[in-house]
Parts: C-alpha cells; sequence; structure tokens
C-alpha cells in the first residue's frame, strides 16, 4: 500500500479514543485503503491496548443488519474487539467526557463454552458451542468526524466499539428461540426503535458462525470463555447528556443505563 504506516495509523486511531478527538478519516489521505490493510491497522490497534494492560472479553460483529450491509455496500458484516475499560455496569453511567458523539444499539452476547474453528462452521455448531446467552447494549463511538467513513475506515477503528452494558441475567440458549426474540429501545420512556433477533444475519448464532469462519482465513478462533456482541437487533440511536436508556428483551429481561455530563 503506499505510504500508509499501518502502526503509525493504528497510533492515531487509538489518540482520537483516549483523547475523545474525533479526526478525519483515513480513506480521504488514502482511498486505496483495503479491507485487509486495514484489518491490519485494528490488529495493531488491539496490540496498542493490550501492551497498555487492557483486557479483552471478546470479539464483536458489526454491520450485521440488512440496513446496515445495504447502506455500507458490503454482504459480510466485519468484527473488532471489546475491551475491560469499556464496560459498564447496568443500571451505570456512561459519561460524555469519555466519548465524542456515542450512539446505541440493542443486542444478544453470547457466552462461549467450548472453542469455535472454522472455516465451514454453521449457525447450529455456533450454538451448540454457546453456553449462555445474556442482553446488551452497545455503544458505538466512530472516531470519524460526523460519523461518516467507507468499510475499510471503520474496520480500522475496531468498528466503532466504545462501550458496552451487559446483562446479568444469564440464559442457556436452548430455551429460546433467539431468532424471535423482540427487543424494543427506549429514550427516557420512549420507543425509538424495536426489532427481532432476526436482524441479526437471520439469526444471532449464524453471526458467531461468520465470526468463526472470519477468524479462520488469518488462523485464529472463538475461544470458550468469549463474551460476544452478536450485532444490532435495533437500529442504533444518538444519545445525549441526561439520557436514561433502557432495553427490553423477551426472555431475557431490561438493562439500562443513564448518560451524564
Ligand atoms: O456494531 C456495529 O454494528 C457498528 C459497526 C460499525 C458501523 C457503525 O459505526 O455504525
Ligand atoms: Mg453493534
Amino acid at each position: 500500500m503506499s505510504g500508509l504506516d499501518i502502526k503509525a495509523t493504528a497510533d492515531f486511531l487509538n489518540r482520537a479514543e483516549l483523547e475523545k478527538k474525533e479526526v478525519t478519516r483515513i480513506t480521504i489521505e488514502h482511498p486505496e485503503l483495503s479491507v485487509k490493510d486495514a484489518y491490519k491497522i485494528q490488529e495493531e490497534l488491539v496490540s496498542l491496548k493490550l501492551q497498555n494492560g487492557d483486557r479483552i472479553i471478546g470479539p464483536k460483529m458489526g454491520l450485521t443488519s440488512q440496513a446496515k450491509m445495504k447502506q455500507m455496500n458490503v454482504e459480510e458484516p466485519i468484527y473488532g474487539y471489546v475491551f475491560d475499560y469499556m464496560l459498564i455496569p447496568d443500571g451505570g453511567t456512561l459519561s460524555m467526557r469519555d466519548v465524542i458523539h456515542p450512539k446505541v444499539e440493542v443486542e444478544i452476547a453470547f457466552i462461549m463454552g467450548k472453542d469455535l474453528e472454522g472455516p465451514g462452521v454453521t449457525g447450529a455448531q455456533a450454538l451448540a458451542a454457546t453456553e449462555y446467552v445474556i442482553p446488551a447494549l452497545e455503544i458505538i463511538d466512530s472516531r470519524y468526524e460526523n460519523f461518516q467513513f467507507t468499510l475499510s475506515d471503520v474496520i480500522a477503528d475496531n468498528a466503532s466499539t466504545s462501550r458496552v452494558v451487559f446483562g446479568n441475567r444469564m440464559v442457556k440458549p436452548e430455551t429460546l428461540e433467539l431468532d424471535l426474540v423482540g427487543a424494543t429501545l427506549s429514550i427516557n420512556g420512549e420507543i425509538k426503535d424495536l426489532g427481532a433477533g432476526a436482524a441479526v444475519v437471520g439469526h444471532p448464532a449464524n453471526s458467531v458462525a461468520m465470526l468463526a469462519n472470519m477468524l479462520a482465513r488469518k488462523g485464529q478462533k472463538v475461544k470458550a470463555g468469549d463474551v460476544i456482541l452478536t450485532g444490532g437487533i435495533t437500529g442504533a440511536v444518538l444519545l445525549s447528556v441526561g439520557d436514561t436508556v433502557t432495553a427490553k428483551l423477551d426472555g431475557l429481561g431490561e438493562i439500562g443505563f443513564k448518560v451524564a455530563e
């Protein structure tokens, strides 16, 4: 790739996140940035965080809805990583000082009981390797100006991952029809969006299978103990100071957080 320094770009994006400062997207200066090189930048960014002592909670899948895939003109979702410093307890507070222009979406997270190694992993195999499912709220926060990016930009930026609220109620996956799980996303008591598990590539377990198959391309796997965000059931809604966010999911319960200065 002409003239783009992978390590320097990862450092640039990591600083933007740490300093809560929006930056010009990479592809303005480097329109040639490929998906493959974007994942190399993401890998460097993950290494920087690990060197800093941050711990991976698990991978996350993004762009898993028909709407987001169409908007980005892609046929495959993307992945990034959730770190321990990103966790907000259920009922806790997101400080606007820690983020740039956050949005929230409702998701189902999978807690893996067994390793899952691609290629060729199916949704049924992913489900069989899952110990529990839990409700989640993902707060995405692109580091790019105006939340605008190309596919390569957003991959390099760790798929906009910023904060996560996990519910404490763990449910065995076989007790629910996860594609039929309905969810609402309310802000200050008003429903802003709703959806069903099927919004996530037909079934949230398909998302985990796709993740295993994508990781296999670089010799990696989904690991027992990983907590995986499978993708948005609802659309992502912009947050403001003073918001009280609540998600209700059929059979998984209610979770939420507040947004403060
Ligand atoms: O979790 C997601 O689906 C976000 C993926 C990146 C795209 C975005 O920031 O909307
Ligand atoms: Mg998400």
